[in-house]
């Protein structure tokens, strides 16, 4: 007979309370992060950088996702191809910088040699019936939105990749991707699973009591408030926001920046979501003065006041499309209890550092919200672990992404692992 007796993690997807956080084990288990990277990583469209971080025929940048490791190359046609960083002989990692300009990809064991198409081109010793024809480099599905870097492990990507991109692009073109370079990478450890990360992204329930900086150029009433906690202050500005978010919107799209919400969070396999949002009063940037941190505009801006047009993907990823710069983040797992939090700072790619933009005042907001949030991933990582730890509710008014965030999950673990 058939054996139909969920497993343990079937019975915790079945078993997940909606509106609820996740149960314990979603946060700790290494069954379950195992499950996370195979299905959740190893099978969907995952943020790992941009076009600049390869400007030149030869640039190679290597992302690691879980156990796997992927060289992203430029190669001499100027396309970018993404490929597993394993040779084809005895399996070394072929490239070990993150960042590296290469003619050829040499496995520094043996001396095998691949052209930046992936093709072995040089193998000695190997005789006279070795086909080097049939030991390329693995290629991985690699798609660029706007300039955006997604990879994808899966043997069949989610189709649904072209339809994100069409509808996303054109909020992000006026910015321009393409015509940017990386200003400021950081790395930081985040001391919490992935998830945990996300989710804490997806909600400013915590930024008032947690990030005076970022809250400067945030205009706060965009992040919901229960109506019956507003006092006539709340409830005047909460107006306001409501009619500058409408006459901005309205403004915007005259002048070709797509400014209105799109909301696919969980209604879709590549889940994304985007809106453009105003900052604070006069507010050009997320800097600690709201004003502009680059002189140079991104492409074809001709004012800074282009708002902050937020963009985030599932499952990995958010951005800041300001009128100056772009603020991208990638969360990449390392075990259950710790994941990577990848931030690029973007500038126009012929500003010059000193002259354009000082990188202190550049990544002071985003920096220092980083550190914040990673410390408050932390905390909830240790709660979770305590034997007290039962799902708690998400807030109706601030924390519908979050919720979103969890059906995407949940959803998608289900479609791949049954429930
Ligand atoms: O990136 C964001 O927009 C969210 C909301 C504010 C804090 N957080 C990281
Ligand atoms: Fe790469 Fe031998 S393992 S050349
Ligand atoms: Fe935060």
């Amino acid at each position: 007979m058939l054996d139909v007796t969920p497993t343990p993690l079937q019975r915790l997807l079945r078993e997940r309370r909606p509106g609820y956080t996740l149960a314990a084990p979603f946060y700790l288990s290494p069954e379950v992060f195992e499950a996370d990277m195979e299905v959740i990583f190893g099978r969907h469209w995952i943020y790992v950088g941009v076009e600049p971080d390869v400007p030149e025929a030869g640039d190679v940048m290597v992302v690691d996702i879980g156990k796997a490791s992927v060289a992203i190359v430029r190669d001499d046609d100027n396309e970018i191809r993404a490929f597993h960083n394993v040779c084809r002989h005895r399996g070394a990692r072929l490239v070990h910088e993150e960042k590296s300009t290469v003619g050829n990809l040499v496995c520094r064991y043996h001396s095998w040699t691949y052209d930046l198409t992936g093709n072995l081109i040089h193998a000695e010793h190997m005789g006279p019936d070795f086909n080097k024809g049939c030991h390329g480099l693995k290629p991985v599905h690699i798609r660029s939105l706007a300039g955006l870097l997604f990879i994808c492990l899966a043997d069949e990507p989610p189709a649904d990749f072209d339809d994100m991109a069409a509808r996303l692009g054109p909020y992000l073109e006026p910015h321009n991707v393409r015509e940017t370079k990386v200003a400021f990478q950081k790395d930081i450890i985040e001391p919490g699973n992935w998830k945990l990360t996300m989710e804490n992204n997806r909600e400013c329930y915590h930024c008032g009591a947690n990030h005076p900086e970022l809250t400067v150029p945030l205009f706060a009433y965009g992040f919901g408030f229960a109506p019956e906690e507003m006092d006539e202050h709340d409830r005047a500005n909460a107006e306001r926001y409501g009619c500058l978010l409408k006459t901005r919107h309205a403004e915007w799209e005259t002048e070709g920046l797509p400014s209105k919400e799109i909301d696919e969070l969980d209604t879709m396999v590549t889940g994304f979501r985007t809106e453009r949002l105003p900052l604070d009063g006069d507010g050009e940037s997320h800097t600690i003065d709201t004003k502009a941190a680059c002189k140079k505009l991104l492409g074809n801006l001709t004012s800074a006041k282009a708002g902050g047009l937020s963009v985030w993907t599932q499952p990995n990823s958010w951005h800041h499309f300001l009128g100056d710069h772009i603020v991208t983040f990638s969360v990449l797992p390392l075990d259950a209890e710790r994941s990577l939090l990848r931030t690029k700072w973007l500038v126009h790619k012929d500003a010059v550092e000193g002259v354009d933009y000082d990188l202190a005042n550049l990544i002071s907001v985003w920096e220092a919200t980083n550190d914040q949030d990673s410390e408050l991933v932390g905390i909830c990582q240790q709660g979770v672990s305590s034997p007290a730890y039962e799902p708690g509710p998400y807030s109706p008014h601030t924390e519908m992404l979050v919720e979103k965030f969890c059906n995407w999950y949940v959803g998608r673990m289900a479609a791949h692992l049954g429930r």
